[in-house]
């Protein structure tokens, strides 16, 4: 069922009107990936914070008046409302008041479909909320109306301060569990190379791993879809993960479940910064990831921009400005397939330039020797047979010393 809301977008005096656009947006598509229409903004410039209502009283009278006119359901703002803001806001709207948090949160909750995605934005509620309880405890929703709050009858759920820190403890011994799993698992990919998928939630990037892997993950032109890390392979001895989508000014309680769902891509060895180039907004949703990155210590290691959506530019001069500002960057449509026959070999070269090439003229007991090591971490690319033997192969080069000690 779809609901309606008002968006609130509240700015700086010196906030730019591209950046108030953008987030107006991009509030408009949260609310949205929540089946939740959007029938009208209203945007503030505050030079003060209101202790009382974050704004000032004589907008959110202004805000009532659309409100009971339009009959939304929910004021959402695109700042943080402080417990008490939000409270004197609902009592005075007589409507659901949501802030961005609340919002993503949501999102999170409602996206989860794995037990592990389903621990972390369990994890991410009860530590946003946990610091906003006030007295004894918080009436829970079980179905929506925002995190800690309750909807029209529904069922009650009563929670304290000390179930909540409980369940904390609990959520995060459960993830680290499932932690220890995973690296077990990653482990065996060591001797793998590895190419991650990073980037702004709906760049795309699911479909670049669909098309490149040939599977089918789900994807969708709503935020936040993928709350995974998904790992498949690629080509021999390659493999893809694609993993959860950035926003800018992600809250800290989001960056810390984010941190968790990315580790084990993080130290990948080749990443792809996946970018909409249709975005109208792009140059501030570049400015956006670069400090997620950040954030998240992904500046590390060997980088890709992977500009995605080329299908969608009307002036390919969008693509020349970008590959002089980001020397590694390829321009690619994940929809048409352009490029990616580029995008195979940019990724199959990255991939060789970290390993040896060996040609080894050897005898039969160590081309044995040579067999078995190179079987166990590197690639035979062809061995030929006449007085001696002659094997070609490409090893990487951190096991390449063995090689160079016992047979070169
Ligand atoms: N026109 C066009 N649409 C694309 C292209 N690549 C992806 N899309 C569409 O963009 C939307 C988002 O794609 P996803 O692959 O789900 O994006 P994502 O980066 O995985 O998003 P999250 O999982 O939410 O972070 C979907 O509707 C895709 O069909 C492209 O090259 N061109
Ligand atoms: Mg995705």
């Amino acid at each position: 069922m779809q609901s309606s809301c008002i968006i609130v977008g509240t700015f700086t005096k010196s906030e730019s009107d591209e950046r108030i656009n953008k987030t107006i947006v991009e509030m408009k598509d949260l609310s949205s990936s929540l089946n939740m229409k959007s029938r009208e903004d209203v945007i503030q410039r505050i030079e003060k914070i209101n202790p009382a209502f974050y704004i000032g009283k004589g907008k959110v009278d202004e805000i009532k008046v659309i409100a009971e006119n339009l009959k939304v359901d929910y004021v959402i703002f695109s700042n943080s409302l402080t417990p008490l803001q939000k409270r004197n806001l609902e009592k005075y709207l007589d409507l659901s008041v949501m802030d961005r948090t609340e919002l993503i949160l949501m999102i999170f909750e409602k996206n989860a479909k794995t037990t592990i995605s389903k621990l972390e934005s369990e994890l991410a509620k009860w530590t946003y909320l946990l610091p906003r309880l006030t007295g004894k405890g918080i009436t829970m929703s079980q179905t929506g109306g925002g995190i800690g709050t309750r909807g029209p009858g529904e069922k009650k759920l009563e929670v304290d301060r000390r179930y909540i820190e409980k369940r904390i403890g609990i959520l995060k011994r459960k993830i680290k569990d499932y932690q220890k799993s995973i690296k077990v698992k990653s482990e065996r990919r060591k001797n793998l190379f590895r190419v991650a998928l990073f980037g702004y939630t709906n760049a795309g990037k699911t479909t670049i791993m669909n098309r490149l892997t040939k599977n089918n993950f789900f994807t969708d032109d709503k935020l936040f879809t993928t709350l995974d890390t998904v790992t498949r392979k690629l080509e021999r001895y390659i493999v893809l993960t694609d993993t959860v989508g950035f926003l800018g000014d992600l809250p800290h309680e989001i960056i810390e479940s984010f941190k968790l769902t990315i580790e084990e891509a993080s130290d990948s060895d080749l990443k792809l910064f996946v970018v909409d180039i249709s975005d109208q907004y792009v140059d501030l949703v570049l400015d956006d990831m670069a400090k997620v990155i950040d954030q998240l210590k992904l500046n590390n290691g060997d980088i890709i921009y992977v500009f995605n959506k080329i299908d969608l530019l009307l002036h390919f001069n969008r693509i020349d400005y970008f590959k002089d500002l980001y020397k590694n960057s390829i321009f690619i449509s994940a929809k048409t397939g352009e490029n990616f026959e580029l995008l195979k070999k940019v990724i199959l070269e990255e991939f060789y330039k970290k390993l040896d090439y060996f040609e080894i003229s050897t005898d039969d007991e160590n081309l044995k020797k040579i067999l078995n090591y190179v079987n166990r971490y590197g690639i035979i690319k062809d061995i030929k047979s006449d007085e001696r033997n002659i094997i070609k192969f490409y090893i990487p080069k951190k096991y390449s010393k063995f090689i160079k000690v016992n047979f070169s």
